[in-house]
């Protein structure tokens, strides 16, 4: 059971107080990834307080689905969405990225609460949920692996052992996430190397594959539920979205993917996403 089970509305105004989030702790860290964190947010969102199975109160709950971020430098999202769900305080995230803290800029699994993996390296989280999904089956237990990529990450080798072993093996027990916003860290990715075409590609390694736009939450919740059903078969969620989603001034550009707001673009970011620094922060700070 999911924790939250929030229903759309609810999910939306989440992801919008996510997104406050990732643009305040990023100004004050003055350093870290914005692009891609504002990408991933609404399907993130979706996952934590509605799809999966996981208990903030009680980290290594033997019943929880195992989530990875693959895109191990998509923190902010990933923090705030687990300081959000209540894994530590939010005034945590004012501490991103500071000598002594436990929120680095890529995530340690021995530090902080609802981090399942280590990652950063991209290209390692598939075959981590391989060796998950693999051994919940063994098992017999019925938890779910979520995994999520990126699509620059697509241009790694160990992607695709792990998405084949995936589809061998026939594991409906585990849902991949892409994040496809056509961006990496030096220009658009059908520019700097192609990964299309990416449906027949995960279907001729015997996945399931879904296509949704990732900023929509019922389309998001839809194809997650979906997954939920297919036997015989890993599935993928190719979620079409826009890097910097949310900020006018971010959206579909590549330059922001390892870059922070300056305080003033802070201020414009955070204008648009209808609160300002002073109030935001305070609220981070004061739980
Ligand atoms: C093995 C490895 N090579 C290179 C990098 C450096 N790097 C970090 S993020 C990134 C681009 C990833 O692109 P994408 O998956 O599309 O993420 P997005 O730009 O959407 O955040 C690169 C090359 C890395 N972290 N790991």
């Amino acid at each position: 059971m999911n924790p939250f089970n929030y229903d759309i509305k609810q999910l939306q105004e989440k992801a919008r107080d996510i997104r406050r989030d990732i643009i305040t702790m990023l100004v004050e860290a003055r350093s870290g990834h914005t692009g891609g964190p504002l990408s991933v947010t609404d399907f993130a969102t979706a996952l934590y307080f509605n799809i999966a199975n996981h208990n903030p109160e009680n980290p290594s709950d033997l019943n929880r689905d195992f989530i990875v971020y693959s895109i191990g430098h998509v923190t902010p999202a990933n923090y705030s969405i687990l300081a959000e769900c209540g894994y530590f305080p939010l005034r945590d995230l004012m501490t991103f990225r500071k000598l002594g803290s436990h929120l680095q800029g890529h995530p340690n699994m021995l530090e902080t609460p609802g981090i399942e993996a280590s990652t950063g390296s991209l290209g390692q989280g598939l075959s981590i949920s391989v060796g998950v999904a693999s051994g919940y089956r063994m098992d017999g237990k019925p938890n779910r692996a979520y995994c999520i990529m990126g699509d620059g990450e697509q241009q790694e080798g160990a992607v695709w052992e792990a998405a084949m072993a995936a589809g061998f093996l026939k594991l409906d027990n585990l849902c991949a996430v892409l994040d496809l916003n056509n961006a990496q860290i030096d220009g658009p990715t059908d520019k700097i190397m192609s990964i299309q075409p990416i449906v027949d590609k995960y279907k001729s390694f015997n996945w399931n594959v879904i296509e949704i736009d990732g900023h929509d939450t019922e389309q998001i919740i839809k194809a997650f539920n979906t997954a939920k059903t297919v036997r015989g078969m890993p599935t993928i969620i190719i979620a079409k979205t826009v890097m910097g989603k949310g900020v006018s001034f971010m959206e579909g550009d590549y330059r922001w993917h390892g870059v922070p707001p300056t305080p003033e673009q802070g201020d414009d970011a955070l204008k648009e996403l209808g609160t300002t620094y002073e109030e935001w922060s305070q609220r981070l700070l004061s739980n």
